[in-house]
């Protein structure tokens, strides 16, 4: 698992580093720089995610800093393994499902000579983390999160050729640009109107995903349906998690619940009333909490789906709990 993983994102590495050309300036021996790249990167309004480290693959001197900044609203980790095999992110268990701590928090200190995992922890929109390369080499690191998601470091001698900010900033561009319309606009275009769902009257796409390219939306996002109708939803994506969530007039329950501990910091557990489905198959009237559950497409395993009839006319709105921004409504007609 954990070596499909390093093969799968050395060779995304690899493809982007040959199709971005890096152009390699020399650096003044004396002088440690700090350079800056994205982890994570989205569209205008966030609907699509790009689950990238951008660019893919940079080269420092030894001495330099890198920083990762997150440029998205999905947030990510970045965790070098250093030959070690990187946490689950998820750990389920007898009293819950929590999320790892060990991928949750930093780790390993602030420099790295790649003899020991270091990790940046959980980072959220605007975060930032660094890592100081003391030692020659080329090191690969990932997102504990998204499979897939992975880059490298090559760190070179002191005054050999290395990249400067306006190098990485040029590929960045160049990276999010051609993902933006090679992957998502060709992901959303395929899936703007209805999809063909049998035994229902309507059916939904609860979010898309092409790659390392999600878009976290419903497809389409208003539906208009006659009393009686059944809508579905499928979960279009590969691997990404999403919920239909009703709300019925209740708050929406949180994502995370942290549960304090009598020492060390509190564990996050998945809230139990966002992880459940309330209601699937059934004919609803708007009055009450309706879940399909934390769905995610698993291998080998029946695309996920989630049915309601919806039998009383109005407008209902809906969420996905898990994304911002993540929202549709079904419009209910009476039927005469
Ligand atoms: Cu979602």
């Amino acid at each position: 698992m954990f070596t499909d993983r390093l093969t799968r994102q050395l060779r995304i590495g690899v493809a982007l580093a040959i199709c971005a050309a890096p152009v390699l300036l020399p650096t003044p021996a004396a002088a440690a720089q700090t350079v800056t790249l994205s982890a994570g990167a989205e569209s205008a309004g966030g609907d699509v995610q790009l689950n990238e480290f951008a660019p893919t693959m940079i080269t420092v001197n030894t001495g330099d800093t890198v920083t990762w900044h997150l440029d998205s609203t999905e947030f990510h980790n970045v965790f070098f393994p250093a030959g070690t095999t990187p946490p689950d992110f998820i750990q389920p268990g007898p009293d819950g499902v929590f999320i790892n701590p060990q991928a949750a928090a930093p780790s390993g200190g602030n420099s790295f000579d790649g003899s020991a995992p270091a990790g940046s922890g959980l980072l959220n929109k605007g975060d930032a983390w660094s890592l100081t390369f003391t030692k020659a080499g080329t090191y690969q690191y990932l997102c504990d999160i998204h499979t897939g998601m992975g880059g490298v470091v090559n760190v070179v001698a002191p005054g050999a050729a290395a990249d400067n900010q306006d190098a990485i900033d040029a590929r960045r561009t160049s990276q999010v640009n051609a993902e933006l319309a090679t992957k998502a606009i060709p992901a959303i275009m395929s899936n703007v109107g209805e999809q063909q769902t049998e035994g229902s009257s309507a059916g939904l796409a609860a979010g898309v995903q092409n790659g390392l390219v999600d878009v976290q939306r419903f497809f389409p996002q208003r539906t208009t349906i006659k009393a009686g109708d059944t809508v579905t939803w499928i979960w279009k994506t590969t691997d990404t998690p999403h919920t239909v969530t009703f709300l019925g007039g209740q708050p929406a329950p949180d994502v995370v619940v942290p549960q304090p501990q009598p020492n060390g910091p509190p564990k996050l557990q998945l809230n139990p009333q966002m992880l459940a489905p309330a209601g699937n198959n059934m004919k609803w009237d708007g009055g009450t909490y309706l879940n399909s559950g934390f769905l995610q497409p698993m291998p080998g395993q029946p695309t996920p789906t989630f049915s309601v009839t919806f039998v009383q006319p109005g407008s209902y709105d809906y969420v996905c709990l898990l994304h911002e921004g993540m929202v549709g409504t079904i419009v209910v007609e009476p039927l005469s």
